[in-house]
């Protein structure tokens, strides 16, 4: 059990799977624990590979911003810290305008000649430090996401399509990684979600950064700070093994 103090302790949480089950609310049992039970005893953070909005989807709104020390939206590439924005990086910057084009037009292509049981819209969604490719397109129900969580597990879709843009683009400072059920997200290398823990060492010194994460085999986005030296790592197939970790790991 930690005898750390409050504010020695940083406990960073993925989201998808990890406080929630797959792109759905946070359950209020759960929620009240994590508040009353948790938030006291030490400093919070997520990171996740979502944008902002989705995190206020999931996580039932703006009080994020007052209850968690971090936020980490697009695995911290953008930086919010006692719910103010502090920070954030730019893919367009980073790739330059001409890169980008070619990258668009080549996923737009392949996408258009990619025959699967139904698509939808929102087929790549463009945000800060990262672009979101999504096959069956992010307008999907909830049915139809499921539906095509399925077919992807048997097809490989999503694999497939990461295969042909690692080689097409071969030449060019992008890497890609699955973090939820229907997309997976593009961005430059060291991107991840390691980059959350630059902020975290430039402005602040913990005995002990904690991290709690479910994709975490290699190509899934827990993956790289989960065998990060810099942070213990707790692996979770649902919300119920991160409370159990939590009740053990703080003596609740
Ligand atoms: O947080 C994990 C992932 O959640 C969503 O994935 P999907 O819609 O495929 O379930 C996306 O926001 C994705 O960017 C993110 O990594």
């Amino acid at each position: 059990m930690s005898k750390l103090e409050r504010n020695e302790i940083l406990l960073l949480f993925d989201v998808d799977g990890t406080l929630t089950f797959p792109r759905t609310v946070i359950k209020p049992e759960f929620e009240e624990f994590f508040y009353s039970k948790v938030q006291p005893r030490a400093t919070i953070g997520i990171v996740g590979g979502s944008d902002l909005e989705k995190m206020f989807e999931q996580l039932n709104g703006k009080k994020i911003l007052e209850k968690f020390d971090f936020i980490f939206p697009e695995n911290g590439l953008v930086q919010i810290e006692a719910g103010k924005e502090v920070g954030k990086q730019s893919i367009q910057e980073h790739l330059g305008e001409k890169t980008l084009q070619r990258f668009i037009n080549y996923v737009l292509k392949y996408l258009s000649e990619l025959e699967l049981p139904i698509k939808r819209g929102t087929f790549l969604e463009f945000r800060n430090g990262m672009m979101n490719i999504c096959p069956i397109g992010r307008q999907c129900t909830r049915e139809e996401r499921n539906m095509f969580a399925e077919y992807d597990n048997q097809h490989g879709v999503r694999k497939a399509m990461i295969n042909a843009l690692t080689r097409e683009f071969a030449d060019v400072d992008l890497t890609y990684s699955i973090g939820g059920q229907i997309s997976f997200d593009v961005f430059p290398h060291g991107w991840d979600k390691t980059y959350c823990l630059r902020h975290i060492e430039k402005f602040h010194n913990f005995e002990e950064i904690h991290f709690f994460g479910d994709k975490t085999e290699p190509g899934g986005n827990d993956y790289e700070i989960f065998v990060d030296p810099r942070t213990i790592e707790h692996k979770v197939e649902t919300p119920d093994d991160t409370r159990r970790i939590l009740t053990e790991l703080l003596g609740l």
